[in-house]
């Protein structure tokens, strides 16, 4: 062979190695080097004792084999007698025998039917590890966290772990068309593939469900909420059962989302009204047909009368007559209706943070019990930062879920390194106030406030069939931290990072410590530098990549960025207190206090409830305009920082994925600095003051800023 073959035939195989790596996410299973794990392993495992058949236990068992092949270098002998000592033993608690069952009788009792156990334990004298649960998609979670241990370089001595999720639906929304296209999507097209499917079973489907099982998901809404009724055709519900039986192996139960408008465009009906009995009829012989095909099918998912979906006020019904209608179709068959509280109306020109409050709170105690409304994390839309959303907590008698957006769709796309789990903490540890202090948003979302049977957590997808999943590297970190506090909504975003690195990239400390720092501020930096201080919603129109706080022309006055940030000579941002909208009354009486008054309200939300003065005294004694000009240049030297330490993560990990996160890097570094000069040249207009020392001169124009035009930005439904 030539030796430039030869060197060509070496780059080949070594790009598509680190090209696995990206691909295998946080499942790298890289060797454990630096413990006396391998060595305690070696010598003492004797085999896998795996008790029972199901494919579930079959994937379990394969897991454990991997796992112990890649990091251990060994490959235990597999099992199903219990002789001698030192197994691994993994079985679901029917598959046990009474001397097991005794022995972890408490345990069982600490645990849910989703739970798992993880002990080491002694039989007849003899030390075992013992790996079980329920059922065998919970001893399948607990394989994954016996996995994660070793991955994280942790020891497996005297294990006593019996860990059970908190919520019930822990579950991805794919805003994925039927097209492929991914509405706010940055990763590519959609994995599924319509196509091709039901025959073609890309193998994509299966590395993604062992992905989401890994970290507890269990289930995942295929399609977008701005909906398309063909899904619900039997051409596609044939391509959705295909899928649903691979996933149903790894415990994710597929949903589907319902465009209200259906039984006119696919049933030949003349309404959808949901009083008609035509109508009733029709979703419930559709919700029959599907469950036919796929029995353990999760149920809907609906967005109905908003930016223009279809649903029950087109009928002068309301949002229960709509949800229950469609929950009495799927109840028979266990289903579940996820209703979204996501609305707002063209014709209020009041203040479209209340109106979901405004629309839903009178409802409480009226849906059926098979219906969860979702509610997204604050009362606008997905911004860098925004308050908890008024909705927590305030329906006693209604299940809410959470709805969390994974994707960046206000945050920088794919390119900017965020570690969203900061974000949902923040929101999660909020406290309502609504049942006295401590009444934190994470017990609303768990049933722990106010006990009801529907608990869930919803994640709107980053995922697409890009290379590695979710178009930057580190944006894996927020599908797996996703997971993570859906499994446990109490879980530390910094215990994640730390988790999620070792997992992704390395053990080592030094590697380790400056690159989780960057997680951790990286969310913070955002804010900084798109919008600090309470700011929100004035990136551009319709893709909404980079800043356009000037947009003042769309036709709907809530969709300009100038109706949130109501910068004028006087000062900046919407009064939402007591003198302005009023909107801090649908808050508890403590926190509605907190926010109303200038003094207690904290800074990092001033503007989302205040208008101030420009020369209005921040605590650390700056005026508005220069803390705010600061903050903006603050987040632009973040992520200056951010570069110097990844520049020295080089010698610990991967050329490819060291050179993609440098680049993206750069580019969020040029961003960052396109809004801090873009938005301060802008509101600079109005404060009439000079930029403070210590703040980079603009680089640009502002008419240069507001000529830029991205006709094919992505992700614009
Ligand atoms: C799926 C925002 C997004 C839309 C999205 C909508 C929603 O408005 O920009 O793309 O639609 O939220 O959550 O329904």
């Amino acid at each position: 062979m030539s030796s430039l073959r030869f060197v060509f035939l070496f780059l080949l195989i070594s790009l598509s190695a680190s090209a696995q790596k990206d691909y295998k996410l946080w499942l790298q299973y890289n060797a454990v080097k630096n413990t006396a794990l391998p060595a305690e392993y070696k010598n003492n495992l004797k085999g896998i004792v795996v008790l029972g058949n199901s494919e579930t236990i079959k994937i379990a068992e394969k897991e454990l084999q991997k796992g112990f092949q890649d990091m251990l270098d060994i490959s235990p002998e597999i099992k199903s007698d219990l002789k001698g000592e030192n197994n691994l033993i993994i079985g679901s608690k029917s598959a046990l025998n009474s001397e097991i069952k005794n022995e972890l009788k408490s345990d069982f009792d600490k645990i849910n039917e989703e739970g798992f156990i993880i002990k080491s334990i002694s039989l007849k004298s003899k030390k075992q590890i013992i790996i079980t649960g329920k059922n065998d998609v919970a001893v399948l979670y607990g394989v994954f966290n016996f996995l994660r241990i070793l991955q994280t370089n942790k020891s497996t001595q005297n294990l006593n772990i019996a860990d059970s999720p908190k919520t019930n639906i822990r579950i991805l929304n794919h805003w994925d068309n039927l097209d492929r296209t991914v509405e706010r999507g940055y990763a590519g097209f959609s994995l599924w593939n319509w196509q091709k499917l039901p025959d073609f079973i890309d193998q994509r489907y299966i590395d993604y469900a062992r992905a989401n099982a890994s970290i507890g998901i269990n289930g995942t809404v295929l399609t977008n909420v701005n909906a398309n009724a063909l899904i619900l055709t039997p051409q596609y519900l044939e391509k959705v059962e295909a899928l649903a039986n691979v996933f149903r192996l790894y415990g994710i139960k597929v949903y589907l989302t319902a465009r209200f408008s259906a039984p006119i465009e696919i049933g030949k009906l003349k309404t959808a009204d949901p009083k008609d009995v035509e109508v009733i009829k029709w979703w419930k012989n559709k919700a029959a047909e599907i469950y036919k095909r796929i029995p353990d099918f999760g149920g809907f998912l609906v967005k109905a009368n908003s930016e223009g979906q279809p649903g029950p006020q087109n009928y002068g019904r309301d949002h229960v007559d709509g949800a229950n209608m469609l929950a009495d179709a799927v109840a028979p068959f266990g289903g579940v209706i996820m209703w979204r509280a996501f609305v707002y109306s063209e014709h209020d020109a009041n203040d479209r943070a209340k109106q979901a409050y405004a629309e839903f709170q009178p409802y409480d105690g009226k849906f059926k019990e098979n219906v969860i409304v979702q509610v997204k994390n604050g009362a606008i839309d997905f911004q860098p930062r925004e308050p908890f959303h008024p909705l927590f907590g305030a329906m006693p008698k209604t299940p809410l879920m959470m709805e969390f957006q994974i994707t960046q769709e206000y945050l920088g796309f794919s390119t900017h390194l965020v570690f969203l789990p900061k974000l949902f903490q923040e929101v999660l540890e909020s406290d309502t106030y609504q049942k006295g202090k401590g009444s934190t948003v994470a017990k609303v979302i768990d049933g722990t406030l106010y006990p009801n049977k529907l608990t869930g957590i919803a994640g709107v997808a980053n995922i697409g069939n890009d290379l590695n999943w979710t178009g930057h590297p580190f944006a894996q970190a927020n599908w797996y931290g996703f997971g993570r506090l859906a499994w446990n909504p109490y879980l530390d975003s910094e215990t994640i990072a730390d988790e999620w690195l070792r997992c992704t990239f390395s053990n080592d400390d030094n590697f380790i410590q400056p690159v989780k720092n960057i997680m951790i501020e990286s969310r913070e930096a955002v804010v900084n530098y798109m919008t600090p201080l309470g700011l929100h919603h004035i990136m551009d129109t319709g893709h909404h990549y980079g800043p356009g706080p000037w947009v003042s022309n769309l036709s709907r006055p809530e969709w300009n960025p100038t109706y949130y940030h109501k910068a004028d000579k006087n000062g900046i941002g919407f009064d939402r207190s007591k003198t302005g909208t009023n909107a801090t009354a649908q808050y508890a009486p403590e926190v509605e206090k907190l926010f109303d008054n200038l003094e207690t309200c904290p800074e990092k939300d001033l503007l989302w409830f205040h208008h101030v003065s420009w020369d209005y005294k921040l605590k650390n004694g700056e005026t508005l305009w220069n803390g705010m000009a600061l903050k903006y240049q603050e987040g632009v030297n973040q992520v200056e920082a951010m570069q110097n330490v990844w520049k020295k993560a080089e010698k610990y990990i991967d050329n490819e994925r060291f050179h993609e996160v440098e680049m993206l890097l750069e580019i969020q570094y040029k961003e960052a600095k396109w809004w801090c000069d873009a938005c301060l040249l802008y509101f600079q207009q109005f404060s009439g003051k000079e930029l403070p020392a210590g703040v980079e001169k603009p680089t640009q124009t502002l008419d240069y800023f507001k000529s830029l035009k991205f006709p094919f930005a992505p992700g614009n439904g």
